[in-house]
């Protein structure tokens, strides 16, 4: 497996140089964030990215994320326009050494939570998605902002949204993705790029908009529309185990001896009564998910791909971005990468 760790770009606080200190880190993911979603990621700019990591030592081979278009999810007549884009930002990655593109087909909210700095009882601060917190919120209401909310969509924009997608069903929203999937693997198959959509989260539908990648079941049949290598998975195991009908040891065991796991997001979510849940520290006893038997799995499969430590709290006094600080992340890379070293000196 290869350590990788997310950076948000220039604007990030955590800078390279000090993801580069933390010794188990080889590369980099990293995504072009001034380019519209829809539009084509340009060359130039793909290769300024690559070079700015690459000069810090750090590798670049992965992508989090390719976003993939409104119109594409809704299946509209303008969608074969941002599928051409996408085919191209495709061809360009490749060209540029990227290995893996991450990639998500959830309905305009990405991520979500319901509160981004809850005080734990050590005092550091986490993620939160509580299930009567959420009850309360009204996406419409414009002034929400929390992770995964695209704040650059006015309200009307986002009630055209909403009205659009209540005729979207689960199974239309199904078609539609196969209907992209079709188009988009062979040309990541001829440019030998694996495409790894990364389950909803939290895994169930929200504000009723549908969710259809919430877990084992979905993954087979996401798997099956299109059958090469290049149609692959991101396990990311706080989403898929949020939902206490997932079992992520299962869901690996059974996905990568097929070659279907091409990155991992490993963090640790504790589940509470309601079916609410807080993201913990990585470490399986601050939380429901036991991350050596995770890491097993994927050892035993035979896992060659890329992981990242996911979310961590804000601990030592750290600000800025929540969950993608530098200290909590560090410290649950260093925490896998001694289980795997561990498990492979066992073997
Ligand atoms: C959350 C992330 C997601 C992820 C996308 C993948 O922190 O794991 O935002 O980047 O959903 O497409």
């Amino acid at each position: 497996m290869k350590m990788v760790f997310r950076w948000y770009g220039e604007d990030d606080p955590v800078t390279l140089k000090y993801i580069k200190q933390v010794p188990c880190i080889s590369g980099i993911v990293s995504a072009l964030y001034n380019v519209q979603v829809g539009e084509n990621w340009p060359l130039s700019k793909i290769e300024e990215l690559k070079r700015r990591v690459e000069s810090k030592g750090l590798g670049f081979e992965v992508i989090e994320s390719v976003p993939v278009h409104e119109d594409i999810k809704l299946g509209l007549p303008t969608r074969d326009t941002y599928i051409e884009n996408y085919k191209e930002t495709i061809r360009n990655l490749s060209k540029m050494g990227i290995k893996v593109i991450c990639y998500n087909f959830m309905p305009v909210f990405d991520w979500t939570r319901s509160q981004l700095d809850k005080v734990l009882d050590d005092e550091s601060t986490t993620l939160v998605y509580y299930k009567e917190q959420i009850k309360d919120m009204n996406p419409l209401d414009g002034s929400l902002s929390l992770p995964g909310w695209d704040s650059s969509y006015k309200l009307d924009e986002l009630q055209d949204l909403f009205e659009k997608y209540s005729h979207i069903t689960e199974e239309k929203l199904w078609e539609n993705l196969e209907y992209f999937l079709k188009q988009i693997v062979p040309v990541a198959e001829q440019n030998d790029i694996k495409m790894a959509i990364h389950p909803d989260d939290p895994p169930w539908p929200i504000f009723g908009l549908p969710r259809i990648i919430t877990g084992e079941k979905a993954l087979e049949r996401l798997v099956k529309i299109y059958d090469s290598p290049s149609n692959g998975l991101t396990i990311c195991t706080g989403s898929l185990g949020a939902s206490k009908d997932n079992n992520v040891v299962k869901i690996i065991e059974k996905f990568t001896p097929l070659g279907k796991v091409h990155f991992v997001h490993a963090r640790n979510v504790k589940l509470l009564e309601d079916g609410s849940f807080e993201e913990s520290a990585h470490l399986s006893n601050c939380g429901s998910m036991d991350m050596t038997e995770i890491l097993k799995a994927l050892y035993e499969g035979g896992f060659t791909g890329y992981i990242r430590p996911d979310h961590g709290r804000m601990i030592w006094g750290e600000t800025g971005k929540a969950g993608y600080g530098l200290y909590d992340r560090a410290l649950g890379a260093m925490y896998l990468t001694g289980i795997w070293e561990a498990i492979k000196k066992q073997k």
